[in-house]
């Protein structure tokens, strides 16, 4: 896919042209090697599939900085000492680097593109400032707005929560600043909006009122749709489902604790689910299961696509480099028929000991070349439909007989006595799960 290579003022990222495709035998680093954007794969273009994202706050707001030392990456666009400057200038670097990675969307927090006022309406202008000029790049490169988020958790006002902190005055200020938030998502033609919690959770159950706090989180998330929706959103709102980090005990721990809370409350024809593999894998699960669960809820929205690190199980959010797991992912997404609003943003950031400029390519051509290698797996996994098969098979004793009256909601618990009295002991069926865990690396070694 070719874009317009968009240059601001200055050229933050020179000497890198727009990253091309070289194929399967390439060893230029700057190259892709399996993400070819117009090729053809399942009926729709790669491009179309993935539906790319890269991260503002990583990618252009991280400099590598630790709890023990400072960050190793001085960026160009952060040296005007006026905050405003330097958000132009970030907005400028943003574009480049889109432009030339030939990514089609972004995401963002509000503080990613302008810095906070000293008021509340100072903040809005701020925004709306720098939203006004990202609309300008918008449609001078082409690359559009997967979703947009409001950071309500770096703020020292948000130490207990946002929407679940026990002073209203603080719920208050969170409402702010997701209204701005919305506002500017709408302007950019957003097509998601994200809730990641942030810091909506709890340390202490002896000084929290867990009630009290989730239908606050509820109602708010009821506000914010409705406002929404006041002002033309059309798309899902999306919840982002996290274990830990920073709270002890995060609201929205995984993906089926989240569906429950959003059938609970009456939201679930509004919001679904923004999925992070790190996330997931914090949460003790595969990074395919909670994807099976948000498809088997009909609420898969979008994902941060990202890997852990299983030894030390932090959120190291890590650009994704695993075949096995993403070829998994993206067959179920595949099966499900795909993404519709939602992408696969990587919600990742560089080593701290990655400091050249050409590893921001590096690490995003790495995790783009992944996810199209998986999306090639995934076809044949699901046109082979070998899987499929095998769980035919495996649940066929409810396809007929009385295990079908069974699933149609026709028997008592006295008729399944009867039918285990009858039939007596059932023969073991195995599960072949050695096998299916093998197909898979046979599909990836297949391609
Ligand atoms: C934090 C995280 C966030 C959300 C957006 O772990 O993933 O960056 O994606 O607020
Ligand atoms: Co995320």
């Amino acid at each position: 896919m070719s874009q317009n290579i968009t240059i601001g003022r200055k050229e933050y990222f020179p000497g890198i042209a727009q990253i091309p495709f070289e194929g399967k035998g390439s060893d230029n680093p700057l190259a892709f090697k399996a993400y070819d954007a117009t090729r053809v794969v399942a009926g729709k273009t790669m491009q179309e599939h993935l539906r790319f994202a890269v991260c503002y706050w990583h990618t252009f707001c991280g400099t590598g900085a630790d709890p023990f030392g400072p960050g190793t990456r001085i960026h160009a666009w952060d040296s005007d000492s006026n905050p405003m400057q330097a958000a132009k200038d970030r907005l400028d670097a943003a574009f480049e680097f889109f432009s030339k990675l030939t990514v089609p969307y972004y995401c963002f927090h509000d503080r990613d593109l302008a810095p906070e006022g000293d008021s509340v309406s100072e903040s809005e202008k701020n925004l709306q400032h720098i939203v006004a000029l990202a609309k300008e790049k918008q449609k001078e490169s082409g690359v559009k707005l997967l979703w947009g988020t409001a950071n309500t958790f770096s703020h020292t006002r948000y130490m207990n929560g946002a929407a679940t902190n026990p002073d209203f005055n603080v719920v208050a200020h969170a409402g702010a600043q997701v209204k701005a938030a919305l506002d500017a998502t709408v302007e950019l033609g957003g097509e998601n909006y994200v809730f990641w919690g942030g810091r909506e959770g709890y340390a202490c159950l002896q000084n929290t009122s867990t009630k009290t706090e989730l239908d606050n989180f509820a109602r708010f998330l009821t506000m914010a749709r409705d406002y929404g929706r006041s002002i033309g959103f059309k798309g899902p709102y999306l919840i982002e489902p996290k274990p830990m980090e920073p709270m002890y005990h995060q609201y929205d721990s995984d993906a089926q604790t989240v569906i429950g809370f959003l059938r609970h409350y009456g939201l679930d024809k509004d919001f679904k689910i923004n999925l992070e593999a790190n996330h997931t894998t914090l949460s003790g699960h595969d990074p395919a299961h909670d994807v099976q669960m948000c498809i088997d809820a009909g609420m898969l929205g979008s994902i941060d696509a990202n890997r852990g690190n299983p030894q030390n199980g932090w959120d190291t959010d890590q650009f994704p480099t695993n075949i096995y797991d993403c070829a998994l992912a993206m067959s179920l997404i595949l099966d499900d028929g795909g993404f519709t609003s939602g992408g696969l943003n990587f919600d990742a950031k560089l080593r701290r000991e990655s400091t050249n400029m050409q590893d921001f390519f590096i690490a995003h051509i790495g995790g783009m070349d992944t996810y199209a290698r998986g999306l090639l797996i995934a076809e044949k996994i699901v046109k082979e439909g070998k899987l499929a098969m095998i769980k035919d098979q495996r649940y066929r004793s409810f396809n007929s007989g009385e295990g079908k009256e069974f699933r149609e909601g026709k028997l008592s618990l006295n008729n399944l006595r009867e039918h285990a009295h009858k039939h007596g002991e059932p023969v073991l069926e195995s599960g072949r799960q050695e096998y299916v865990e093998n197909l898979i690396n046979d599909y990836i070694f297949s391609i």
